[in-house]
């Protein structure tokens, strides 16, 4: 008995020194008064104590050193570009469960631009946006943001529209598998864009726009205000991808455009650039259109006496409900015919991507000096889909160095 009390009492000695040895060794390595406060969120900068502002980013050497977690934290002071503001905005059409795909998007103009700018952001929609979509588009965004309701009379069916024909239209299509060719949201979502957008009571409050769509991204750092390079340039349409429209969804498409130049001749400006759309001066279209899922243009322009007509001409002719008119080519005729060629800006330096197709600058120069990440390899301008280097060639604008290459 004696024998077990003595090693049940070695057991206790052994088990203490044990937990003393444990406490001197943690607590000798490092004082804790060295630990950064933190407070609150674990997402935080650790501050400061004595004037309460984020840690400094620290160099590579001290990374090294001190084998910690870089704390560069997210509270880094604002980027932002010296200079007046323009009176734009960045404008998305969006339903509220489009918010993630959204939030990607913006997080790319961000990044690549609008943290040194700060420019607004309108986001319009047939239905409402929830707390949440206004939430974290608020968190995102730099500018100040805006949230539209489309008055229903600007997406639905115009009372001159035979609704049976356009059904019977949409059963058609989908038979032929055209891409969107049954849906009717998409259909309203393309006349909205074409002919209502710039004049919701939230967008009269802007000159100029960005319109930014959801999954959208930018490859290289734009460091300049392109808002105010329209204006000091006198552009007021411009474009990063262009390509030739599906034949289907527009067969009568030009035979309305000409009905429109007929009655409004004043409306098409001399130098403009029919040569771009047409091949045969005006007889038939040849289908090139500018991408409109980016664009950044003048609102004041698209207000004009000249686009309305051509807008109210157009709907009256029915295609966005019996054939399936896109904004692309609606907008991309009227660039080209009420515009002056000078007027229409091509941006090789902002290198883009929306679902299938993506611009990256020509010119490895360019991207490497900002810090684009897009491959080359990947570039559609010169491919034979594609309408820019017809663009280059009716301008009498020489391509971009290296553009060979990339063919
Ligand atoms: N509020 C609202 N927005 C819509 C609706 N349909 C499309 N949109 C928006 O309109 C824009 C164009 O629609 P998309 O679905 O991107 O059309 P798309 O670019 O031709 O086709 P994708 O290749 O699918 O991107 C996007 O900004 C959409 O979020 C709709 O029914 N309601
Ligand atoms: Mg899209």
């Amino acid at each position: 008995m004696a024998g077990q009390q003595r090693y049940l009492r070695y057991i206790v000695f052994a088990l203490i020194a044990i937990i003393l040895l444990f406490f001197i060794s943690s607590s000798s390595s490092v004082p804790s008064a060295q630990w950064p406060t933190y407070k609150g969120d674990q997402s935080q900068t650790a501050a400061d104590p004595s004037t309460n502002k984020p840690a400094a980013p620290q160099t590579g050497a001290e990374k090294e050193s001190t084998a910690t977690t870089p704390n560069t934290g997210n509270q880094l002071p604002p980027a932002t570009a010296g200079g007046e503001r323009m009176n734009a905005t960045f404008v998305t059409l969006a339903r509220d469960s489009d918010i993630w795909e959204i939030a990607e998007s913006i997080r790319h103009i961000e990044d690549r631009f609008n943290r040194k700018f700060n420019y607004d952001w309108v986001f319009l929609n047939d239905g409402d946006f929830g707390e949440e979509f206004i939430k974290v588009t608020t968190a995102l965004v730099s500018g100040k943001t805006k949230y539209g309701k489309i008055p229903k009379e600007h997406w639905s069916f115009p009372d001159f529209i035979d609704q049976d024909r356009a059904a019977k239209v949409r059963e058609e299509m989908k038979e032929k598998k055209i891409i969107y060719g049954d849906s009717v949201s998409y259909r309203h979502m393309c006349r909205y864009e074409s002919g209502f957008f710039f004049r919701h009571p939230l967008m009269l409050d802007y000159e100029w726009y960005w319109r930014v769509e959801p999954s959208v991204k930018l490859f290289c750092d734009i460091e300049y205000d392109t808002f105010k390079f329209m204006a000091e340039n006198k552009k007021k349409y411009s474009f990063t991808l262009s390509l030739y429209e599906y034949v289907e969804t527009i067969p009568t498409l030009w035979d309305a455009v000409k009905n429109f130049t007929s009655v409004y001749p004043q409306h098409v400006v001399e130098g403009n650039s029919m040569k771009w759309i047409s091949e045969d001066d005006g007889k038939t279209y040849n289908h090139c259109h500018f991408w409109s899922n980016f664009e950044i243009g003048n609102l004041n322009w698209l207000r004009s006496d000249a686009y309305i007509d051509y807008f109210t001409s157009l709907d009256y002719a029915g295609g966005f409900f019996y054939e399936r008119w896109g904004d692309a080519p609606v907008h991309s005729i009227a660039a080209a015919l009420m515009l002056k060629k000078e007027e229409i800006h091509f941006f090789n330096d902002i290198a883009y991507y929306h679902v299938p197709f993506t611009h990256c600058p020509t010119g490895e120069e360019y991207r490497l000096s900002h810090k684009c990440s897009c491959n080359p390899k990947d570039n559609f301008d010169w491919n034979g889909y594609s309408c820019t280097a017809r663009f280059f060639e009716v301008n009498g604008m020489e391509k971009p160095a290296g553009y060979e290459k990339e063919q």
